[in-house]
């Protein structure tokens, strides 16, 4: 025990890191204990770092409690794969581990990975095993670490992808944590008698909270690079990379309520050589150790160190941690966020096709085996998967024959690339209900049925084809970046959603409260009010968003702190 430290002061989840033996906590006889389909309250937490959550069916709960029988628990497995490539053998594995041992699903998440939801504790071990098999593993996926570094997803949009996606790599095995926990609980690996664990980067308590980072190229903002605790935007000049724009302190979660929460975009403050990129990063990452709330978890992300302290403190912060100063920031363009859809033939001469997965939900329905083709798919393939953040996948670097093979296969299974409205190309939701413990109301399984009914309003002003970014979000966390939509709308009660406007469709400005607590009869009549309004009065190319702020239907948020829910 560091008698330093006043434990009283500090959140329960300190003590419980600190007490974890580096992260190994008493998983091991939670594993064990064959009375419950639980682990034990504090390995909850630290389960989180091995890429973990305990969860259970909420869709049963009212049900299970009747029968005096605990909860239905079982666990959600976030995989870790930086910048979101996986080869054709891992998508085999991951498909085969949804139906063994999960529900049957893959879940494409916002930052670019692979959920399996409902596993049983019992098939927990045999899971970890098959996916570390297949070269992929899911350290760090959770908890107060560095996450999935996100990355630029389409190879065909850049000449640039293969370097920008080798730093994402490099930044993400460079913050693994160094404990071998993971290794001995999941993988048999025998703990060596003697050895001391040492976090150099983390230290004994981790972060005070979780951590993330993406890279981007100009002028695709497709990993929302505003949203993260660190991004990185290329810099292009004269057909190579010079450096990277650096930006620190996006985060989106807030709480109903507590105003002193809020999303914030980042702030660019200043740029540096690519060969700086991981000392930059090593370092904003231990100043945020350091700086960090680590009493209260509602307030310990990165932004809110910067906006307790100034960003201009942070920033010589870093600079002294690293020993020496930024280099300026470059101008660059932003001009969209979300993915661009359909075959591309990129510069490295193969073809790559962005498809489209409504909720990043990969299943097979009646009619429709989205699963079945994509698996197919991984048969033939001469190139890679890549898993955007925007829930989508790119059956990516395919030659021409193979591409033949593609559109076949797709086509066989019913699941063809179709002609979908401009509104649906740009949706994004949360899983939310069922398994989200967290959420006040459906989003996976609704948004699709009101995009349906929004559609309807786009026809009749000519606007089907438009494209305007809508995501929906379960509860106030932000999972689905709800906040950077031009139509964003946040579970509140069941059924009951929160309606945000005036993002932009680049992901470069927050949107603001439009309504509040409002029912599906309601958003659809007031989305067909502005709707009108926009087909009626917008200028030349004008955006949504950009729209709806020029005519006041909501004002502009400048700083996170204005922000209302
Ligand atoms: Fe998230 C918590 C799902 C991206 C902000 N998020 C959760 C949990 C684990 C609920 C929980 O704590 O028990 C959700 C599990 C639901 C389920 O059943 O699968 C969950 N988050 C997701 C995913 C799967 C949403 C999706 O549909 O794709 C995304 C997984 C990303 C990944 O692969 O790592 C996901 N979460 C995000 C994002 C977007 C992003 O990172 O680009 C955000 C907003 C950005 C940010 O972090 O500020 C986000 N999730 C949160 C928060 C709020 C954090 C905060 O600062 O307050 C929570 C709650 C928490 O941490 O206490 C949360
Ligand atoms: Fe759950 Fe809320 Fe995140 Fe949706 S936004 S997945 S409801 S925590």
């Amino acid at each position: 025990m560091d008698d330093t430290i006043n434990w009283d002061v500090l959140s329960e989840v300190e003590k419980l890191k600190y007490d974890s033996n580096y992260l190994r906590g008493t998983l091991l006889e939670s594993l064990a204990d064959p009375i419950t389909w639980a682990i034990s309250p504090g390995d909850t937490q630290i389960s989180k770092f091995h890429g973990m959550y305990q969860q259970w069916d909420r869709d049963i709960d009212k049900e299970r409690k009747s029968q005096k029988l605990e909860p239905a628990f079982s666990f959600l497995i976030r995989v870790r794969v930086p910048g979101g490539v996986v080869t054709p053998a891992q998508w085999l594995t991951m498909d085969s581990l949804a139906d063994k041992y999960a529900i049957g699903t893959l879940k494409i998440t916002t930052r670019q990975t692979f959920q399996l939801h409902g596993v049983l504790k019992k098939n927990l071990k045999a899971t970890l095993h098959s996916i570390n098999k297949s070269l992929l593993d899911t350290i760090s996926a959770c908890g107060d670490v560095n996450r999935n570094v996100m990355s630029h997803a389409n190879p065909a949009e850049s000449p640039f992808y293969p370097e920008v996606i080798e730093l994402a790599k490099n930044i993400g095995n460079h913050l693994l944590p160094k404990t071998r926990a993971y290794h001995e609980i999941w993988l048999d690996e025998k703990q060596v008698a003697g050895s001391k664990t040492e976090e150099p980067i983390y230290g004994d308590r981790y972060l005070p909270r979780k951590f993330k980072i993406a890279v981007v190229i100009p002028p695709n903002n497709d990993c929302d690079v505003f949203s993260q605790d660190l991004g990185f935007i290329a810099i292009v000049n004269d057909n190579k990379i010079v450096g990277y724009n650096i930006v620190i302190g996006g985060g989106l979660g807030s709480t109903f309520g507590l105003h002193e929460t809020y999303p914030r975009l980042g702030t660019v403050i200043g740029s540096c050589t690519p060969d700086q990129v991981i000392d930059v990063a090593e370092k904003v990452v231990m100043v945020q150790r350091d700086n960090g709330d680590r009493q209260n978890r509602k307030l310990a992300r990165f932004k809110y160190t910067i906006d307790r302290n100034g960003v201009e403190w942070v920033k010589s912060e870093i600079e002294k941690y690293l020993g020496y100063k930024f280099l300026a920031e470059v101008p660059v363009k932003f001009e969209r966020n979300g993915d661009n859809y359909g075959w591309k033939k990129g510069t490295d001469n193969k073809w790559h096709l962005t498809y489209f997965v409504e909720g990043g939900r990969v299943r097979d329905l009646e009619k429709e085996k989205m699963k079945t083709a994509l698996r197919e798919i991984a048969t033939i393939t001469d190139g890679n998967f890549i898993l955007t953040g925007n829930q989508n996948v790119i059956i990516a670097g395919v030659s021409d024959s193979i591409k033949k093979k593609v559109d076949a296969i797709l086509k066989l299974h019913n699941v063809s690339p179709t002609e979908i409205s401009g509104l649906r190309k740009n949706s994004i939701s949360c899983v939310a209900l069922p398994t989200c413990p967290l959420a006040f109301a459906e989003a996976e399984r609704y948004l699709p049925d009101l995009i349906s009914k929004i559609d309807i309003i786009l026809n009749e002003f000519g606007l089907s084809k438009e494209e305007i970014v809508i995501r929906m979000t379960g509860c106030p966390n932000g999972c689905g970046r709800p906040y950077l939509a031009e139509i964003g709308l946040i579970g509140k009660s069941p059924g009951y959603y929160n309606l945000y406007l005036g993002g932009s469709f680049e992901g470069t400005r927050l949107n603001n409260l439009y309504r509040e607590t409002i029912q599906e009869e309601e958003i659809l009549k007031e989305l067909h009010t502005v709707i009108k309004d926009f087909a009626e009065n917008r200028l030349e190319n004008e955006h949504f968003g950009d729209f709806t702020i020029r005519l006041g239907y909501v004002t502009e948020i400048k700083e996170g702190k204005e922000f209302k829910h």
